[in-house]
C-alpha cells in the first residue's frame, strides 16, 4: 500500500481508487509516470487522465 502523508486528508483513498483502475503496480506515487507522458501520477490523477 502506498503511504500518504498525514496532511492529505481522505484524498487518499479517492488517489488509490484512481490508482485501482490502472495496471500500474510498483509505479503508483505521486512522483511516477508510468506511461511515460508529460504528467506525474499526481496530475494525471487531478487532471483526470489516464495512467
Ligand atoms: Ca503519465
Amino acid at each position: 500500500m502506498p503511504v500518504y502523508p498525514a496532511s492529505f486528508p481522505r484524498g487518499g483513498a479517492l488517489y488509490a481508487d484512481w490508482v485501482a483502475g490502472y495496471d500500474i503496480a510498483g509505479e503508483e506515487g505521486f512522483a511516477e509516470n508510468p506511461d511515460n507522458d508529460a504528467f506525474d501520477n499526481l496530475a494525471e490523477y487531478g487532471l483526470g487522465g489516464a495512467a
